[in-house]
């Protein structure tokens, strides 16, 4: 699957702006402008903007509309690309329905056929979790349950975009570098209708360093795609009759007893798990928050992140290539806990299982290019004691490595321990999630020495893999202080972090720290919550709490 891009064979039109919505019946057919629409900003969610408690809380189903023209022309395929809309959608031109998305964090693309000079477009989402849906969730008593710690925002998040393609054109592109071992080798595989091709490889001053007939070729004097020094370079593939430009690093991918080699050298993983999240805009992608956000990290020394709980958008992906942070790209399964109503009694339930492979391969399809992608999380914290859960994951991990060629993990719930975690062993790197001394023996920093410890220890001589600390946090209010040290202070906070860290750094099988998280975001309403989770180590604002300066020092040189 290729993104929409503009050059002279390819035409793009960008359909952002105000729209129109209106919440709708269960079996709405947008048969005419719906007359009750009002006003709703695209990208971004409905749920910061509007005024009432109802309205934000709304779950069911959501109409967002517009009418759009395009230039027309004879000679070329039309396509409308939807960036994200949470959760399922149902997408529809001149009332005729032309496709659905079947989850929230993925592109739709689909053919537009039948233009008219004047156009409209109707999106019906569904924004209600079940036990089939990723994330998953439940409905009880017309009251939607999740079973996650993040805010279910809803509304069309990333850009819907028109775009054209010549009749003859080519499907996707998938770029391989450093095949045989040797650096600067690449392969391309081109997948669509053409008599003529070339490849052409530009760096990154624009000059072209390779021209080729064939689709596997030496660049010469390659310069690798490293951690937080990025190089990238530009294939431009020529058809007869079109072509497409994509961006590519070269980098390998290895693990070698408990290290993580990038480049044949090992990587210390430094960073955080994240959200997209943001004031007002809710999950509504946007370059101006991904920037400061990637600021902060450099700022800060990091030089990784996970996409906690779902793919983040392109866009992203396409800074963290710039920028050259390791990405851990995971897929939207979160919350599997619902053991009965996701498994079944006997395992895996076949409904459940089957979106599960098919959100692998649609992450492979939309993420296989991109050199900050080095690993891929199958679910964060889904029951692993489960013993269900070890057919199910044993298919979803097999089936992934199918497509990717990247290590492949699943992030072990704070329950999950070497003893009784039936899927640990699918994994390529252990990443485990901790909060010892917030959820279990609250503001009792004694605890986590040992504890902690041992559990990273217990994976360890189990499995003999590496581990990644993948979250550890406590919820801290900018601005609170103790003397001593309690819980939800800032010193609070520092110390904690601080204290799992001395454990980290006695444990040679450990190859990294993500801490829970990057910056503050907005959850569903509870006790436990202060206007959401508050473990971001920046404020929403992107403001640094105390902790920040700690990580900065102890990442400097890490
Ligand atoms: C976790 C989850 C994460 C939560 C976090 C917390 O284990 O993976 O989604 O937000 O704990 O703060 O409770």
């Amino acid at each position: 699957m290729l993104y929409p891009k503009i050059n002279h064979r390819r035409d793009v039109y960008n359909l952002n702006g105000v729209w129109e919505y209106a919440f709708v019946e269960e079996d709405y057919l947008p048969t005419a402008m719906n007359p009750n629409g009002k006003p709703m900003a695209v990208p971004a969610s409905y749920n910061e903007i509007l005024t009432d408690m109802n309205m934000k809380e709304y779950s069911g189903k959501v109409l967002y509309e517009r009418e759009f023209a395009v230039p027309k022309r004879e000679d070329c395929l039309y396509r409308l690309r939807i960036g994200a809309t949470s959760h399922k959608c149902e997408v529809y031109l001149n009332s005729e329905k032309i496709g659905e998305g079947i989850n929230g964090f993925y592109p739709i693309d689909l053919p537009l056929e039948g233009l008219k000079e004047q156009n409209r477009l109707s999106i019906v989402i569904d924004n209600r979790l079940t036990a089939q849906t990723f994330p998953n969730g439940r409905i009880k008593n017309g009251k939607q349950l999740i079973q996650h710690d993040f805010y279910n925002y809803t509304g069309i998040h990333r850009d819907v975009l028109v775009y054209t393609l010549p009749k003859q054109h080519i499907d996707d592109v998938v770029i391989r570098t450093v095949v045989d071992g040797d650096y600067g080798k690449v392969s391309v595989e081109v997948r669509g209708e053409y008599k003529d091709i070339r490849y052409r490889v530009l760096n990154e001053r624009g000059e072209e360093v390779v021209c080729s007939k064939e689709n596997v070729f030496q660049i010469p004097d390659p310069v690798r795609w490293e951690v937080l020094n990025s190089y990238l370079y530009t294939l431009i593939v020529e058809t007869d009759t079109d072509q497409y430009e994509e961006k590519f690093g070269i980098r390998k991918v290895e693990i070698k007893g408990t290290q993580f080699l990038v480049n044949d050298k090992p990587v210390y993983f430094k960073g955080f798990g994240m959200h997209e999240d943001f004031f007002v805009l809710g999950k509504g992608n946007n370059p101006a928050v991904t920037l400061r956000n990637f600021e902060c990290m450099k700022w800060i020394n990091a030089n990784s992140f996970r996409t906690s709980h779902y793919p983040y958008s392109e866009e992203v992906l396409d800074l963290a290539d710039r920028y050259g942070f390791l990405v851990i790209d995971e897929a939207p399964a979160a919350g599997l806990v619902l053991w009965e109503e996701c498994f079944g009694e006997n395992g895996a339930n076949e409904e459940t299982l089957a979106i599960h492979k098919e959100l692998m391969k649609r992450l492979y399809e939309r993420d296989k290019n991109h050199p900050c992608v080095v690993m891929v999380s199958v679910s964060n914290e889904p029951q692993t004691t489960e013993k269900n859960s070890e057919k199910y994951f044993e298919e979803v991990f097999a089936y992934t490595r199918k497509f990717w060629e990247v290590p492949v993990t699943l992030v072990e719930p704070s329950l999950g321990y070497a003893h009784n975690s039936c899927v640990a062993k699918f994994s390529d790197v252990i990443c485990v999630n901790r909060y010892l001394g917030w959820y279990t023996n609250h503001g009792d920093l004694t605890v986590i020495e040992e504890k902690l410890t041992k559990d990273l220890t217990d994976f360890y001589e189990k499995y003999k893999k590496p581990v990644i600390l993948s979250e550890f946090g406590a919820d801290t209010i900018e601005g609170l202080h103790t003397l001593p040290a309690e819980g939800f202070s800032e010193d609070f906070q520092t110390f904690y972090i601080a204290e799992n860290c001395k454990v980290l750094d006695k444990l040679d099988f450990c190859i990294g720290e993500h801490v829970w998280n990057f910056a503050d975001f907005k959850t569903q309403q509870t006790t436990g919550r202060v206007r959401g989770n508050r473990k971001g180590v920046f404020t929403k604002e992107r403001q640094p709490k105390m902790a920040a300066y700690y990580l900065k020092e102890r990442w400097k040189n890490k």
